[in-house]
């Protein structure tokens, strides 16, 4: 297709679409949250469980109530384990355990399912789910493949090696057409997976650990949850979402009290759609100890970090400076939780150390094959108002890429939209080499790239190991991935979960 057939769509996930929507959007029957008293509810902590290595640990997923503020109903979600964020699971490296993942949904859906979304066809059941551990490297029956969906009432057993470093990790739905949806309605959890060279670094711990899930929703005055739909009831699915209100571990502007010591914070972006800039309200800077997969070698001080969907921050603050006052985690402008310093004299041994680990650059070098892969939007009225897809392939598509195990690859991730896209690949982690500006309109003419700019390093906390990358429009985004481990096929795709809907993923074929 050519550029002219690129629909010139709104903005999408990204700052402008952030302004325009408009935080303080008001609109009738839905909760204002200009109205709602801030910083009146304590900040959840989400249930830990540790499996012990071997055994069978049973999450079972249902419809339940929770309160979400002080001052609203309590709101009707679809929770791992009865609440929303589910349980954190911890598992330790080289201990593998098996979880039965138990589908008690309710049989109808809440939220409004689109049946010409790949996937959600009418003949298809409307509640199906299938549980993906985000970064884990797992064998292909255990990834939650979103066709390995399950109805209500059937479970399946997924088995997870733990066989690789320490990380933040989270799962969520992956049901093929419907897990935007099923994300929306509160289906995730974190997964914090350790090892004996993260816990002898002396990191802050226990109770000065705090996990942060970060998602943005929108709740009618009554406490429902409301997803947006296009107003045409046979095609409700809409192109992005970003609502008013943002849920810090399943709170709205929730406050945590915390002592004037250390803290480190495992954040994730768990917004369907939203970015997230992060920062203090009085620009305090923080240490970036992690990302994505991982320790990155080294400490990167920062005073804001820019998140997208499905992307994680590990991070130390310092709220020793702070002793007696408040500080708001804000995003841009707008507060999302406050932290409540105590007064009282504290010890603090921990520590951030220098060097976090070793994690040598992988290179250019390194990669026997090249890929080219583009990120496209195109305008299509008659079905849906807009597609998105990965090499102008749709799902169903022919699988382009078989990748023999065990090989290294560059995959040049050409993104032709107007949009940051935040890409995921499952089973393996890569590294971000670099990012660099093309002529875009060459592009569309004659498919080569002509670069228009020089190559840019990625930040300090983006040189870990990674497994979602920010693909950034008019630029060509290259990322380099082993693929080791297990043969099979697997899906990658856009972590903005409307886009990967429609239809922003395609499997991959790894080989032996
Ligand atoms: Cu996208």
């Amino acid at each position: 297709m050519k550029h002219m057939e690129m629909a010139p769509t709104g903005k999408v996930g990204n700052d402008l679409c952030m302004h325009a929507m408009g935080d303080t959007t008001r609109m009738p029957g839905l909760v204002d949250p200009a109205k709602l008293a801030a910083f009146v509810d304590p900040l959840p902590i989400p249930t830990v469980l540790r499996p012990e290595p071997g055994k069978l640990l049973t999450v079972r997923m249902a419809a339940s109530q929770q309160k979400l503020h002080r001052d609203l109903p309590p709101t009707e979600l679809w929770t791992y384990n009865g609440s929303y964020p589910g349980p954190t699971i911890e598992a330790r490296s080289g201990q593998a355990f098996d979880v039965s993942w138990d589908n008690g949904l309710p049989t109808k859906h809440f939220l409004p399912v689109d049946h010409n979304i790949c996937g959600a066809e009418a003949d298809k059941p409307l509640v199906r789910a299938i549980t993906h551990l985000h970064g884990a490297k797992v064998p292909r029956k255990d990834d939650g493949y979103p066709e390995d969906w399950y109805v209500p009432g059937k479970s399946r057993r997924h088995h997870y090696p733990n066989a690789q470093d320490a990380a933040t990790l989270w799962y969520h739905d992956h049901a093929m057409g419907i897990n935007r949806l099923n994300m929306y309605a509160g289906l995730m959890g974190l997964y914090l997976l350790r090892d004996e060279h993260e816990l002898s670094l002396g990191l802050p711990s226990g109770d000065f650990e705090l996990p942060l899930v970060i998602a943005d929703r929108w709740l009618r005055d009554d406490g429902r949850l409301y997803y947006p739909d296009s107003g045409d009831a046979t095609a409700p699915w809409v192109p992005e979402v970003f609502g008013n209100l943002t849920l810090v571990n399943g709170a709205i502007l929730p406050r945590a009290d915390v002592q004037p010591r250390r803290y480190r914070l495992r954040v994730v972006n768990a917004a369907n759609g939203r970015f997230y800039h992060l920062r203090f309200k009085d620009g305090r800077p923080f240490q970036v100890i992690g990302s994505d997969q991982g320790l990155l070698a080294a400490p990167a001080t920062m005073r804001a970090i820019f998140l997208a969907p499905g992307e994680r921050a590990d991070i130390v603050v310092d709220f020793a400076p702070l002793r007696g006052g408040t500080v708001e985690l804000m995003n841009d402008a707008l507060p999302l939780m406050r932290f409540a310093v105590g007064q009282g004299a504290v010890q603090d041994d921990s520590r951030v150390p220098d060097v976090l680990r070793d994690l040598p650059r992988v290179t250019e070098a390194s990669a026997s094959k090249t890929r080219e892969m583009t990120l496209d939007e195109y305008s299509d009225c008659v079905a849906t108002p807009m597609l998105m897809l990965l090499n102008g392939k749709r799902w169903h598509d022919p699988v382009t890429e078989t990748i023999k195990i065990g090989s290294t690859e560059m995959w040049n991730l050409v993104n032709l939209t107007e949009d940051t896209h935040p890409v995921h690949l499952h089973l393996v982690r890569f590294q971000i080499l670099d990012r660099r500006p093309y002529d875009v309109d060459e592009y569309m003419e004659k498919k080569t790239i002509r670069y228009v700019g020089l190559a840019q390093l990625p930040p300090p906390h983006e040189r870990g190991w990674k497994d979602v990358v920010q693909s950034y429009p008019g630029m060509v985004t290259r990322i380099v991935a082993t693929f080791d481990g297990y043969a099979g096929r697997y899906a990658w795709h856009c972590h903005l979960a409307e886009h990967e809907a429609n239809e922003m993923m395609r499997p991959f074929e790894v080989v032996a």
